[in-house]
C-alpha cells in the first residue's frame, strides 16, 4: 500500500446533510418538487449538475428545462451550499479522522483528496486538514464522474503511485464502484449491504486505521 485516495463528504466530514438541505430548498423553491429523505442517497459521490438532472428524473420534468436553465439551477443551488459550508470547523470533522491522517503521516504513505466536489478545497481549509494532503484531484479536470474511475485515476497519477498501490476510502455506492474501476483496492464506510462492492466495510470513520486498511489491502 503506497496512497490512500480519500473521499471528501462523508468521510472526512459530514456534509452531505447541507448538500441535501441545499438541494431540498431548491427543489421546493424553483421546482416545486418536495424530496423524500430516502433521496438523499441517490445523490451521494454524484456530481452537482448529474445530481440535479437525477432530481429532475424523479420530479419527471427533464424536458422542461433547457441546458442554461439546469447550469443556472446548479449554480443557485451550490450559493445555498456554500454558505452553509462556510461555518465548518475542526470540530465538523468526522471522528478518528484526525488520528488516521497521523498514522498514515508517520508510515509516510501519501494522500490525496478525490472528490466529485468543486468545493472540496473550501472544505479542507475550513477543517484546517490541507497539510494531510499531498494533491486534490480536480473534478472539473476529468471526463466523467464518479461511478466512472476518472477522479481516482487522477488523483494516484498526480500523486505519481500506481493506482493498484492504492487504497479508496469511499460512502457512497458510486464512489465505490468509481474505486473498484480504477483498480483501487476499496474501503467503504456505512452499510455492509448498500455497500458490497468495497473490498472492505466498516461501520464508522472512527473504525479507520493503518493496520486495518492496510490489511485490507493486502487481502
Ligand atoms: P459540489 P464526494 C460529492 O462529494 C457529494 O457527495 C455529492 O453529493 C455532490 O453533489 C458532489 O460532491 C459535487 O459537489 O456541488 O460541491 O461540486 O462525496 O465525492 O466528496
Ligand atoms: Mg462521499
Amino acid at each position: 500500500m503506497q496512497g490512500i485516495l480519500f473521499d471528501v463528504d462523508g468521510i472526512l466530514t459530514d456534509t452531505a446533510k447541507f448538500h441535501f438541505a441545499a438541494w431540498s430548498r431548491l427543489a421546493q423553491e424553483k421546482l416545486q418538487v418536495e424530496l423524500p429523505v430516502e433521496f438523499e442517497s441517490n445523490l451521494k459521490g454524484v456530481s452537482r449538475v448529474d445530481s440535479l438532472v437525477r432530481i429532475m428524473e424523479y420530479a419527471g420534468i427533464t424536458d422542461q428545462y433547457s441546458l442554461g436553465q439546469i447550469t443556472a439551477l446548479a449554480n443557485e443551488k451550490n450559493a445555498y451550499y456554500v454558505q452553509a459550508i462556510s461555518q465548518l470547523t475542526k470540530a465538523d470533522i468526522l471522528p478518528g479522522i484526525v488520528a488516521f491522517l497521523q498514522e498514515l503521516k508517520e508510515h509516510d504513505i501519501p494522500c490525496a483528496v478525490a472528490s466529485a466536489s468543486k468545493n472540496a478545497p473550501l472544505i479542507l481549509k475550513n477543517l484546517g486538514l490541507n497539510s494531510y494532503f499531498a494533491v486534490i484531484a480536480d473534478p472539473a479536470q476529468v471526463k466523467h464522474g464518479k461511478p466512472a474511475p476518472d477522479l481516482f485515476l487522477a488523483a494516484a497519477q498526480k500523486l505519481q503511485v500506481p493506482i493498484q498501490e492504492c487504497v479508496g476510502i469511499e460512502d457512497a455506492v458510486a464512489g465505490v464502484a468509481a474505486i473498484k474501476a480504477a483498480g483501487a483496492v476499496a474501503v467503504a464506510v456505512g452499510d455492509k449491504i448498500e455497500l458490497q462492492a468495497a473490498d472492505r466495510v466498516v461501520s464508522t470513520t472512527a473504525d479507520l486505521n493503518y493496520t486495518s486498511v492496510n490489511e485490507a489491502f493486502r487481502q
